[in-house]
């Protein structure tokens, strides 16, 4: 049994968060304004797993369900994100630990929550993410050695009880993906690391993927990009279709 049966009870209840509790004020009637909470997710995968080549796919997918889609990414998603994203990505002088990175991420998490993703969700809206926490737990986890569990305390403090709803992880054997990113231009920060590392990041996701089935969906994104969008389109069906 899958989709919204799977969406936990607390997130349930927090679907209604918008929801006016004071019926009456000063004796006069108020209408109940009951808002639907809106619908998270997140798009996450290894170098040239094909997120960015999807995205545009899933977008269409929920508009045509005539859902309003807020399309954003990580790190990145406002002005101090995308330039907290420029030092990551692209300050190669710079030395940075991976705790350090690790805190940059979730810094730029916080900013990119605040004035972008609560506020969409609550207005009823599809946030659509490139990639969110779960990439923390690849990367600076799996990849840089940082403990998981300090991982999910800061994510706790940061997020509160914000998780996504749905999460498609596109999976495509290491050397693939990076074979296709390296069609691409100049190799970034990350890009430069080598298989070893890309190799626990692949591993890290998916064993998030095992242990949480319901949010976390894995497409296999080393077939044709035909069938990669037919398991992306069954997955929305099931889990957005009817929300
Ligand atoms: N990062 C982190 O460390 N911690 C965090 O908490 C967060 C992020 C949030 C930036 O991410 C970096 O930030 C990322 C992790 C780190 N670093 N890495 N590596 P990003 O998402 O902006 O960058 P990216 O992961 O490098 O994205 P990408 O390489 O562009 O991957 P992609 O978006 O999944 O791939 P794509 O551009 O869609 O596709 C790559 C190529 O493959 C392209 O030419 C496509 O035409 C081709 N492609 C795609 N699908 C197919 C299929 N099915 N068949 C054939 N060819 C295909």
């Amino acid at each position: 049994q899958q989709g919204r049966d799977q969406i936990p009870a607390e997130r349930k209840a927090a679907d209604f968060r918008g929801a006016r509790q004071d019926a009456h004020c000063h004796d006069k009637p108020v209408i109940n304004i009951v808002m639907p909470r809106g619908i998270f997710i997140t798009l996450e995968g290894g170098e040239g797993a094909g997120k960015s080549t999807n995205l545009a796919f899933v977008r269409k997918w929920l508009e045509r369900a005539g859902r309003e889609v807020v399309v954003t990414r990580e790190p990145g998603g406002t002005e101090l994100g995308e330039r907290v994203r420029d030092i990551l990505l692209h300050g190669r002088e710079l030395h940075i630990s991976a705790e350090s990175e690790m805190l940059l991420m979730f810094a730029a998490r916080a900013e990119h929550i605040a004035r972008v993703i609560r506020p969409a969700l609550d207005a009823g809206k599809i946030v659509l993410c490139d990639r969110f926490t779960d990439a923390t737990y690849a990367y600076q986890g799996g990849g840089r050695g940082i403990p998981a569990a300090r991982i999910a305390a800061i994510e706790s403090w940061v997020q509160g009880d914000l998780r996504p709803d749905l999460t498609l992880l596109f999976d495509v054997p290491v050397e693939a993906g990076r074979r296709r990113a390296g069609l691409r231009s100049e190799p970034d920060r990350f890009e430069q690391e080598s298989n070893e590392f890309f190799a626990r990041v692949h591993a890290t996701y998916l064993a998030r993927a095992a242990s949480e089935p319901g949010r976390m969906r894995v497409i296999d994104a080393s077939q044709s990009l035909e069938k990669v969008e037919q398991q992306i389109g069954s997955v929305l069906k099931e889990v957005v279709g009817g929300r």
